[in-house]
């Protein structure tokens, strides 16, 4: 495969892929002048990356990949899980999200969490899904500057600094986008 669309218009996201699949030519969302948001109304991951990898491979017929990813903290039974982009509200703002956590988790010492990734590639008229999951715990407050989303409050375990201060050659080696698209990779290998 040489070119792949991403479905996505998460500019986080979409950096992160470009790094993570060097060898395939990503054409972003903006390349093919798409600007409509995708609804994704599902409760599960597999079903909202599903109907954003539909959406573009039908009206593109080009092969296409989707991610649809979130936190999901323990204490907080899951949450934000699916809704973790809009979790502190309409319009969505990380820091607000990134509030909103933190004050859910005041005076709670029990911090785990995880970052999960699910990936869906449409590729000649099949539906292929990989996963992928990062295990850490939510800092006390955000640290770092860099990378997207709740980057800044997530530790991943065996490190002290959050996704924002870690280098991103760290982190994609690390993250659960990094995992999903190892599986990735090695499917189109095999
Ligand atoms: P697209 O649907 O257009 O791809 P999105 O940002 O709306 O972009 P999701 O619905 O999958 O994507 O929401 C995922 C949210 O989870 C994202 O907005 C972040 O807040 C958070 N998230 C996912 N991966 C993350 C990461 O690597 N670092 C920090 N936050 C992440």
């Amino acid at each position: 495969m040489k070119k792949l669309i991403f479905a996505t218009n998460n500019k986080g996201k979409l950096k992160e892929m470009q790094l993570l699949l060097p060898s395939i030519e990503i054409i972003s969302l903006n390349d093919i002048n798409w600007t409509e948001e995708i609804d994704e109304p599902f409760d599960t991951f597999h079903e909202n990356a599903l109907i954003k990898a539909v959406t573009i491979f039908k009206a593109t017929q080009l092969p296409v990949l989707s991610d649809d990813s979130g936190l999901c903290i323990h204490a907080l039974h899951g949450a934000p899980g699916v809704h973790s982009a809009y979790y502190g509200g309409h319009p969505r703002a990380d820091q607000k999200n990134i509030n909103k956590v933190l004050e859910e988790l005041n005076g709670v010492t029990q911090r785990e969490a995880y970052f999960k990734a699910v990936l869906c590639l449409i590729w000649e008229d099949q539906v292929h899904y990989f996963e992928g999951v990062v295990d850490g715990h939510i800092a006390d407050n955000p640290m770092g500057v860099d990378g997207f989303g709740y980057d800044p409050i997530f530790i991943p375990t065996g490190y002290k600094e959050s996704f924002a201060q870690l280098p991103l050659a760290i982190k994609n080696t690390l993250s659960h986008r990094a995992q999903a698209v190892n599986k990735l990779l090695a499917f189109l290998k095999s």
